[in-house]
């Protein structure tokens, strides 16, 4: 998957790169673009039971972004080609203070941040609509009969996207109509992105985070939109320890325990994605799927034959599986289930597909 990371100037972006993909990237015109495999602590216990040759990850690809620009300016080209590709929105939230890091509006207030930045990708929005609608209209009323139909449809979906917009209630969080989110899929609106904020904080705050975060969430969040709290600046300064001495470090500084894998769970989920593994032969691996999609769409994610030849799927929750200690007790046990193509996949399952070359 791939994430976008938006914030006003300053307010750690890059740092928070480094902080997720490791010292080598972000900060000081150094790479904008990172790529780095999702933590998993389920498929690493999982790889500590069956010791494959190879253990792989999913990989998530994150763009640094500049500073958003204010006033309803909209980014230039390369910064809407990074958001229309995000699968979601890392937005950062200045929380630390530093005098010799002047905010851009001249105070630190995370909350007034985040009403700013919602208000700014709601305009971008509204402009993108209006655009399209004009030209919609007009097909409607003067265009060729047989698209004038199609027009008034899709002109529909987008009147009430906008009629959403303007009382303050971005799309991602709208119960949108298959219909509605194909009309509104073309056009790269931002507020239709899943969106993570993640509350950037002082050294000194960081074991206040959960509590700050889950405070936002309760005034803010939603079903595609979370929170998470972390000290950006100390989690990258970590991450070019070995681990080891990282975390003597963690608990002299009184940090928090890593809040990556945490962060990057929030994630998924705000973005709907499930994740199911799979164990054969000498390599476990963690795959995701979207909400909702079924064991043949799993099949298809590991290879087209699969899905193509499916014949069935066994499927055994990650822990269930762990706690039986081998797939064929799991099985003697009764913990593994058989399912057929329509089987929704749950998160946190392992699939053992069986099809026909
Ligand atoms: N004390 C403290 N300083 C931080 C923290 N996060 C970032 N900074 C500092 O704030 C400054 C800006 O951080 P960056 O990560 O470069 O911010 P940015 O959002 O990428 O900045 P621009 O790309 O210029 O908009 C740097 O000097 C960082 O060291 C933090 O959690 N605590
Ligand atoms: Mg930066």
């Amino acid at each position: 998957m791939e994430a976008a990371i938006l914030g006003l100037e300053k307010s750690g972006k890059s740092t928070l790169l480094r902080a997720l993909a490791g010292p080598r990237t972000g900060a000081h015109g150094q790479e904008r673009v990172s790529s780095l495999h999702l933590p998993d602590p389920r498929l690493d216990a999982l790889a500590r039971l069956f010791r494959p040759q190879k253990v792989t990850y999913p990989e998530l690809v994150l763009h640094d972004l500049p500073p958003w620009p204010l006033q309803g300016r909209t980014p230039g080209g390369e910064v809407s080609e990074a958001l229309a590709r995000a699968d979601a929105l890392l937005l950062v939230l200045r929380a630390f203070s530093r005098d010799d890091v002047p905010h851009p509006l001249g105070r630190v207030d995370p909350e007034a941040d985040y009403r700013t930045i919602s208000l700014e990708l709601a305009y971008h929005d509204l402009a993108v609509l209006e655009r399209r609608l004009e030209r919609l209209e007009k097909v409607a009323r003067t265009g060729p009969p047989a698209e004038r139909e199609a027009a008034h449809r899709e002109a529909a979906a987008l009147a009430r996207a906008r009629q959403s917009l303007e009382a303050e209630r971005p799309l991602r969080e709208e119960e949108l109509s298959a219909e509605e989110r194909k009309a509104l899929s073309p056009y790269g609106l931002l507020t239709l992105k899943p969106l993570l904020a993640v509350l950037n904080v002082d050294e000194g705050s960081a074991a206040r985070a959960p509590a700050l975060a889950e405070g936002f969430q309760d005034r803010y969040g939603g079903r595609r939109t979370a929170f998470a709290a972390l000290c950006a600046q100390a989690e990258a300064e970590l991450r070019e320890l070995p681990p080891e001495e990282a975390a003597t470090f963690r608990s002299e500084l009184g940090l928090p325990d890593d809040p990556v894998p945490n962060l990057m769970r929030r994630l998924l989920t705000v973005t709907g994605l499930v994740t199911f593994y799979t164990v054969v032969g000498h390599e476990c691996r963690a795959w995701l799927l979207p909400e909702g999609a079924t064991a043949v769409d799993a099949a298809g994610r590991v290879h087209s034959d699969m899905a193509r030849g499916f014949i069935r799927a066994e499927v055994v929750p990650w822990d269930a599986l762990l706690a039986a200690g081998s797939l064929a007790e799991a099985k003697s046990r009764g913990l593994v289930r058989s399912e057929g193509k329509g089987y929704r996949v749950r998160d946190g399952d392992v699939l053992h597909i069986l099809f026909h070359t």
